[in-house]
């Protein structure tokens, strides 16, 4: 009994340490069942992406993000929340963009913010772009010790040549040799930003946090849509799920869509019912309606990634719209020939190919059989 209450009292000390931390916050932790996000009108809505050079802090200020908002729990015991992928738990790396959609008070009002947290290696460079085609706006991340990098520059001229508003923050400022004056000065001189517009935080401790938030609400545009107009909505990531297939992460430009409803692909024209929709919250969840403005997930019983081009510009089959500019489909970069040393492992191959060509649409795969006969072929082209 004894030992029960000297746990229940570590464990209440814990917490309240914990909570100390983040005694300034104002958490707004409304489910769905408070609030209809059809509702939320398209002037409460940011739609923003995090960029930044690799390790400056993307992914842990996300994780800030979510847990000020309420979406997840503080000290979930997981950092880096948004990598979900393997290698990225492995590697500490962000490789794939991820969404989350978070609900804000602010001056009493509900926000909701759709956050992109993106890579920062420029071998992922292309999922930094696509990201940028849903938002309006985006953090431009700064690590207070490593200053401008390459990435940074190429992310902001990224986001500049979108039209996109750029909130720069400086990031790890508890580091001892964090020299923020240095690096405000910096961006003074390489990309004209004005200091008094820098916002200084560290991410790791939760310092500034509220300030970023802020900065989001009132320096960001809400997205020009149009709600009365036909549905239309640009698809700008997908992924791959074993029981409902492809889904797509789509931005609602115009109109609004419904689960049971029936979309085309204005590129393949292929038709499809929707099935689910759902928010990232950063868990899906599950909702009827989407409407202008936001970004969500939808399920349409799409069997294979190369369905679901990113660019492409989605309308309900009854009625047809223009397609949303910049679509071009993707260009193979990298072109790889790949084989088992061991030909006992070509089944194994052959399905870890498929899975990866299933998850990722910008992969192409080509068996050649040329060096065997189907079906197993020797070798296996994957083109990225
Ligand atoms: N001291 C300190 N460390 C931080 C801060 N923010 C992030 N870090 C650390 O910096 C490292 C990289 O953080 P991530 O959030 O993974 O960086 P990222 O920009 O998402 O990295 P990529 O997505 O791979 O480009 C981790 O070890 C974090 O703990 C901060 O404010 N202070
Ligand atoms: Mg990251």
């Amino acid at each position: 009994m004894l030992i029960r209450t000297l746990t229940l009292l570590a464990n209440k000390h814990a917490l309240c340490k914990r909570l100390n931390r983040f005694s300034k916050i104002r958490f707004y932790c409304d489910t769905k069942k408070d609030i209809d996000f059809s509702k939320i009108s398209v002037d409460k809505i940011r739609n923003f992406s995090i960029i930044a050079h690799v390790d400056h802090g993307k992914s842990t200020l996300a994780d800030r993000l979510l847990e000020y908002t309420g979406a997840i729990r503080i000290n979930s015991g997981q950092n880096q929340i948004l990598d979900k992928l393997q290698v990225e738990r492995e590697r500490g790396i962000t490789v794939k963009a991820q969404t989350a959609s978070l609900l804000y008070k602010y001056k009493n009002e509900v926000y909701l913010l759709n956050l992109i947290d993106t890579p920062g290696h420029v071998d992922f460079s292309n999922e930094v772009a696509r990201s940028l085609a849903a938002c309006q706006g985006v953090i431009l991340l700064i690590d207070a010790n490593d200053g401008v990098q390459a990435q940074t520059v190429a992310n902001f001229y990224l986001a500049f040549g979108h039209d996109l508003l750029i909130i720069p923050v400086l990031n790890k400022i508890d580091l001892k040799n964090a020299d923020p004056d240095r690096v405000t000065k910096q961006l003074e001189n390489v990309f004209d930003i004005s200091h008094n517009e820098v916002l200084k935080i560290s991410a790791k401790l939760g310092t500034g946090i509220d300030k970023v938030l802020e900065a989001v609400v009132t320096r960001l545009p809400p997205p020009t849509v149009n709600k009365n107009a036909p549905f239309r909505a640009l698809l700008f990531d997908s992924s791959y799920d074993k029981y409902r297939g492809v889904l797509s992460l789509i931005f609602v430009k115009d109109g609004v869509l419904n689960v049971g409803d029936t979309i085309q692909s204005c590129y393949t024209e292929k038709v499809y019912e929707v099935k689910t929709i759902s928010f990232l919250r950063p868990n899906e969840e599950p909702v009827q309606t989407i409407v202008a403005g936001q970004i969500g997930l939808i399920g349409c019983n799409m069997r294979s990634s190369k369905e679901a081009l990113i660019g492409d510009t989605i309308h309900l089959v009854s009625q047809n719209v223009e397609p949303l500019p910049g679509f071009e489909p993707l260009k193979p970069m990298v072109f790889a020939g790949v084989y088992p040393f061991d030909q006992a492992q070509h089944v194994n191959l052959r399905s870890a190919i498929e899975k990866l060509a299933l998850n990722d649409s910008a992969v192409t795969v080509e068996l050649d059989t040329r060096l065997g006969t189907f079906p197993c072929p020797s070798i296996y082209y994957i083109i990225v």
